[in-house]
C-alpha cells in the first residue's frame, strides 16, 4: 500500500494512503540515506510504502525518492540533521515589520536557504493593520526590493482582512511550508485558511513567560480544496549543511547575476579588485541590506559550516 506521511508523532508516523485513509505506521528495520546523516530517516511529505500488520501499527518498508527536503541541525553541537519536511512545493515566510520586528538578515537568510534547496519562496507581510506610517513606508521599500529580485510579496492582515481568497489560490493543491518568527501570525493565518483547524495562537507577551522548548512535531494541515500547509511551531529555522563560501553568492540571485562581471571568477565580493558587486553597491544597484546579509552568512563562524535560515 502506498501513502504519504502527514504527521510525525516522534514514535510513529501518520500516513495518508492513496485511497485517503489515515494509518499509523512505524519504520521497519534500519534505513540509511545516501547523502545525509539524519536522526529521522522519514519526514512529513515523504512518499512511503506500507505493509499492514493485523495486531500492531503498519510498517513502512520503503521511502520514495524526494523532490527536495529541508533539514535543521538536531542540536547546536551536532553534525547530525533532522529532516523537517520533504517534497515541498513552496515556502512562505510570514514577515511583520513590527510586533514583532522581522529583520532583513532574517529574511535574507531564509530566502538564501530556500534558494539553496531550490524551493520557490514568497514573503507574506502580515499585521498591516497595526503598523504606523513610517513602518508602512519601510515595508513598501522592502516589498519593492524583494519584488525586484523576483520574490512574490503579499500584504495581509490575518485578523482584519475579510477575504483571503488570493492566498487560497496560491496554496491550492500545493505543499507549502509556513515559517517566520513566533508571534507573526502563522497560526492565526492558518486558522483563517483552514476553518475548524484550531491552531493555538498566542498573544506576543505570553512568549517570554512560556517555555518555548517543548518539542513539537510538524504536521501537514489539509486545505479544504486540496493542498497542505506545514506550520513550524517551535522551530526556529532550517538550514543548509556544507554551504561553501563560493556558493553563497548563488543564493542571492541579484548578486550572482553580477558576479560574472567580476575580475576573478572565484570573487567573494569583499576585498577583491575589479569586483562588479562592490561597484554595483556604490551605484546603489544592489541593496546595502542584501549585501550585509550576504557577508553575514559568508562570515558565519561555524565549525560545521551549517548555515541556518534564521538568526
Ligand atoms: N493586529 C493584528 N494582530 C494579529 C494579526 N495576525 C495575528 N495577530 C495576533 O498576533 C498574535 C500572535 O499570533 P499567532 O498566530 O499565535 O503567531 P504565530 O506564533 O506566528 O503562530 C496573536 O495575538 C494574534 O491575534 C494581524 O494581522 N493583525
Ligand atoms: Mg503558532
Ligand atoms: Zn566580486
Amino acid at each position: 500500500m502506498r501513502g504519504f506521511v502527514v504527521k510525525n508523532t516522534g514514535s510513529s508516523y501518520l500516513v495518508k494512503t492513496d485511497s485517503g485513509e489515515l494509518i499509523e505506521a512505524k519504520l521497519k528495520g534500519n534505513f540509511r540515506l545516501k547523502d545525509i546523516q539524519s536522526t529521522n530517516p522519514i519526514a512529513i511529505g515523504d512518499f512511503v510504502g506500507i505493509e499492514l500488520n493485523p495486531e500492531s501499527a503498519a510498517s513502512i518498508y520503503e521511502i520514495g525518492d524526494r523532490k527536495n527536503y529541508i533539514v535543521r541541525r538536531s542540536s547546536n553541537l551536532s553534525k547530525q540533521s533532522h529532516i523537517l519536511a520533504a517534497n515541498l512545493d513552496q515556502v512562505f515566510l510570514i514577515v511583520t515589520v513590527n510586533h514583532p520586528v522581522t529583520s532583513t538578515t532574517f529574511i535574507d537568510r531564509f530566502l538564501a536557504t530556500a534558494e539553496a534547496y531550490r524551493i520557490p519562496a514568497a514573503l507574506v507581510f502580515n499585521k498591516i493593520d497595526c503598523i504606523n506610517t513610517d513602518e508602512q513606508e519601510y515595508m513598501h521599500g522592502l516589498i519593492h526590493l524583494y519584488k525586484s529580485i523576483g520574490y512574490p510579496c503579499h500584504q495581509i492582515s490575518a485578523t482584519e482582512d475579510k477575504d483571503l481568497t488570493f492566498l487560497n489560490t496560491l496554496l491550492h493543491n500545493k505543499i507549502t511550508l509556513f515559517s517566520g518568527h513566533s508571534g507573526v501570525g502563522k497560526s492565526t493565518l492558518i486558522n483563517r485558511l483552514i476553518p475548524g483547524v484550531e491552531q493555538k495562537t498566542q498573544a506576543i507577551s505570553d512568549y517570554h513567560n512560556k517555555g518555548m522548548h517543548t518539542t513539537t512535531f510538524s504536521e501537514m494541515l489539509s486545505l479544504p480544496d486540496g493542498g497542505y500547509i506545514i506550520d513550524t511551531p517551535g522551530i526556529k529555522g532550517f538550514g543548509v549543511f556544507d554551504m561553501v563560501d563560493a556558493e553563497i553568492a548563488h543564493y542571492f540571485p541579484e548578486i550572482f547575476k553580477l558576479s560574472h562581471h567580476c575580475k576573478y571568477n572565484n570573487c567573494t565580493h569583499r576585498q577583491e579588485p575589479d569586483c562588479a558587486v562592490k561597484q554595483a553597491l556604490t551605484e546603489h544597484l544592489i541593496s546595502e541590506s542584501r549585501y550585509k546579509s550576504y557577508l553575514n552568512i559568508l562570515e558565519d563562524e561555524n565549525e560545521n559550516k551549517y548555515r541556518e535560515a534564521t538568526t
